[in-house]
């Protein structure tokens, strides 16, 4: 048992005391490799625009749809490194997320009809937005396939609520967030009945089914989103699909598009043609377009709605009464609409048509005002003419789809599916600029902050479906491919193929890394999905076991690199919540936590408190222990939980007794002095410089120092003990001062390093 601490100590000795390598030079030239790993001098030209240097960051941060995963992954642009999964309607073990009691909470917002869904259809995620631009402190994103819709705080990236739509049965034009954020639309896909588990017939289509909007109120300084003060337009059965906010000019206004206006209700099985060929028949579709901020105050008011399922719905008599819903043709199964960054052009793509359609809002409000409208559709909504709505259109070339902006004025990225290419072209003039060929079937593309109101430019990212040639070959189910395009030229070039490990992503946003600000800790004991402190929660020495009846509370505490307490006993049928409150202030140390065969995982961040809750309905001995590695005795960090069965007495019996001798103290005491001697020449060492001048570094400094003041007790009890020649209690705490000690050491020298490599200079 003493041989590990020896050889760290052995290591910590020849780390401390030497001086920094010298740096290594490759004896191959540029010319060598390019020549050996048959590069181009436009491939090198490429890797040197996203290669990011050891120690160096992304300029980017993105935040991807993961599909079917129900996860969002994050990654780095240029560089596209994936940085974090962030686990949002899907368990995930590594967060805890939906191993804990707090994440299953989040995760049970998204239980529909009382029943668990574990899995998520993840289209469209979303930053939110002040005066129109990312301000990087909330995610939204939905899931298609079971109508929910998520919001993620960015100040930890953890998911604090799902929600279920509450008449859609299908979604998929969300999230989309208001210029404030004041609202978070999604719109319907599929059609149904409006109303909870209500049957209808496919032959009363035209008037049972309905699509719908919904807007969900956020409140932004709760972090929620609101049910109660959400509302929805009812919507003719057409599929509702993507949307986007107006933004300057036509801020208070939204668009939804739409494909099978033909309301085609398929049946292959009975000799019909499929939806494939019915809801594709008519030239043109409808774009729906809504004031959505004079339906919020009508709402608002407790006018104009009647409530389905306990949600406030506008039906649509009184959505055209009240001059708030307008129909507008598009043509031919039109896919994507994006609004301008400046708010004056609303831009949708027809998958089966060659053509953008640049929607003027001018004239769209123009032909309201003058109450100018070509006819009614079925339900009475008032269809303006598209001639009288359009700007212009442009031929881009095959299946376009969706459309994203440059930082140059009037500059338009829009995918093209049938192609495989992304045109870039002008929408002012209506003129193509350049296209570039991906690999292939691109869906969406996305430009740094560019559905915004200040797009970025810089880099466009493409989401392409296939990934036919890209990658080495992992079977029939290929990787995703995000394809790095540089745009800061005239010219497009492809800068590098991304695979992407979960699927499938459809749509991605990119913010600057400089507005996130994410906190490394938490207020020591807070539950880090309400931001509220946990009842739960202990401090260091107030560690304690409750029992009423059957129930078993445990508060325990974590620090490297023990858990407190180290031993559970239980009855066999007990119920047992463990609450456990992670009291390292000190960056990236998390520990995590499991017990044996129960099925439960919590990962704890500096400062959070979490619980782990389940039936100990087996007899028997389990070991629980910290699954991350912390420190140089994680392993060390453990414990049991004993589950008795019914009845069962103690017999008499001690704790196995290690005998140590004086000697073996006397070994610990001169290993503790040479230890202190390695943590003073790094001391001197750190403090011989302009440390203070590195954050970083004073951080490290802070906890060394801390976990030096913990050695003030255990150095108490082992010179009590040895003062009783009690020699095994005094050998294990002087044990205990030489694992702080080690601690310290490892940080001292992490810092010592850090100075080293970011030229740290002598202190005057
Ligand atoms: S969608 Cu998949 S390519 Cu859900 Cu925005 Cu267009
Ligand atoms: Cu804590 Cu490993």
């Amino acid at each position: 048992m003493k041989t590990e601490p020896t050889r760290v100590a052995a290591l910590l000795l020849t780390a401390g005391l030497g001086l920094a390598a010298t740096a290594g030079w490759s004896a191959e030239s540029l010319q060598d490799v390019m020549k050996r790993r048959g590069l181009s001098q436009q491939d090198l030209l490429a890797a040197s625009k996203t290669y990011v240097p050891t120690g160096k960051r992304d300029e980017f941060v993105a935040f991807s749809s993961g599909g079917q995963s129900g996860q969002i992954i994050v990654y780095g642009i240029p560089s596209m490194r994936i940085l974090k999964y962030l686990a949002v309607f899907t368990p995930e073990p590594w967060q805890g997320y939906g191993y804990d009691e707090e994440s299953k909470k989040v995760l049970a917002g998204g239980k529909i009809d009382g029943k668990d869904i574990t899995w998520g259809d993840t289209h469209h995620p979303a930053i939110s937005e002040t005066n129109g631009k990312y301000d990087g402190q909330f995610l939204f994103i939905n899931d298609k396939a079971n109508p929910r819709l998520a919001v993620v705080d960015l100040r930890d990236f953890e998911t604090k609520q799902i929600v279920v739509n509450p008449i859609m049965k299908s979604e998929h034009g969300g999230a989309f967030v208001s210029p404030d954020t004041e609202y978070v639309m999604e719109a319907a896909q599929y059609a149904a009945p409006l109303e909870n588990r209500k049957f209808q017939p496919l032959e009363e289509f035209n008037q049972k089914y309905r699509g719908a909007v919904t807007y969900w109120k956020f409140d932004r300084k709760e972090g929620l989103l609101r049910p109660e003060q959400s509302f929805s337009f009812e919507m003719p059965p057409y599929s509702q699909d993507l949307s986007d906010f107006g933004k300057g000019p036509s801020d208070g206004w939204a668009f939804t598009n739409s494909f099978c206006s033909e309301r085609y209700v398929g049946g292959i099985e009975k000799g019909r043609p499929p939806y494939e060929a019915g809801c594709s028949a008519k030239d043109t579709d409808y774009l729906h377009v809504m004031n959505w901020k004079k339906a919020a105050e009508m709402v608002k008011s407790g006018k104009g709605f009647k409530v389905i399922n306990g949600h406030k719905v506008i039906p649509m008599d009184v959505a055209v009464k009240e001059g708030l819903l307008f129909l507008i043709p598009e043509p031919k199964s039109p896919h994507g609409v994006d609004v301008t960054p400046d708010g004056k052009y609303m831009i949708v793509s027809g998958k089966l048509d060659t053509h953008v359609s640049v929607y003027s809002f001018d004239k769209v409000m123009a032909a309201i005002k003058a109450g100018k409208f070509e006819s009614k559709d079925p339900y009475g909504i008032p269809v303006i003419g598209m001639k009288d709505a359009l700007h212009t259109q442009v031929a881009l070339g095959l299946g376009p789809l969706h459309t994203q902006y440059d930082s140059k004025k009037c500059v338009a990225y829009t995918s093209l599916y049938v192609d495989s290419q992304v045109a870039k072209w002008n929408y002012c003039e209506g003129k193509v600029l350049d296209k570039i060929s991906i690999h292939y079937n691109i869906g969406h593309l996305m430009t740094m902050e560019g559905d915004s109101s200040d797009p970025k430019g810089h880099y466009l990212v493409a989401l392409n479906k296939l990934a036919i040639d890209r990658f080495n070959p992992v079977g029939p189910l290929h990787p995703q491919n995000h394809q790095l395009i540089d745009i800061s030229n005239d010219k497009m070039q492809l800068l590098y193929d991304m695979p992407v490990p979960l699927g499938e992503p459809h749509y991605v946003v990119a913010i600057d890394a400089n507005k996130l600000k994410p906190a490394v800790r938490y207020k020591v004991g807070t539950n880090s999905r309400t931001d509220k402190p946990h009842p739960g929660a202990v401090r260091a020495g107030e560690e304690k076991t409750v029992r009423k009846g059957n129930k078993v509370e445990v508060f325990g505490t974590l620090i490297r690199s023990h858990i407190t307490p180290e031993t559970i006993e239980v009855q066999q049928g007990d119920e047992v919540t463990i609450y456990l409150t992670n009291l390292e202030r000190a960056e990236d140390e998390t520990h995590g936590f499991t017990v044996s065969t129960y099925n439960v995982h919590a990962s704890i961040e500096p400062g959070k408190t979490v619980s782990v809750k389940f039936k100990a309905d087996k007899e028997g001995v389990y070991p629980y222990y910290c699954t991350e590695f912390c420190s140089a005795l994680h392993l060390e960090m453990q414990g049991y939980l004993l589950v008795k069965p019914k009845g069962w007495k103690p017999t008499k019996a001690t704790l196995a007794a290690q005998a140590y001798t004086e000697a073996d103290y006397k070994a610990t005491l001169k290993k503790i002095a040479d230890t202190q001697a390695v943590i003073d020449s790094v001391v001197g060492f750190i403090t011989s410089v302009n440390y203070k001048d590195f954050p970083d570094v004073v951080a490290l400094v802070e906890d060394a120092t801390d976990q030096l003041n913990r050695t003030k007790d255990a150095k108490a009890r082992h010179e009590a003990a040895a003062a009783k020649k009690n020699w095994e209690q005094a050998n294990l705490w002087a044990e205990q001062v030489f694992q702080y000690q080690v601690k310290a050491a490892d940080i001292g020298l992490r810092a010592k390093t850090y100075l080293e490599q970011h030229g740290a200079k002598k202190a005057k």
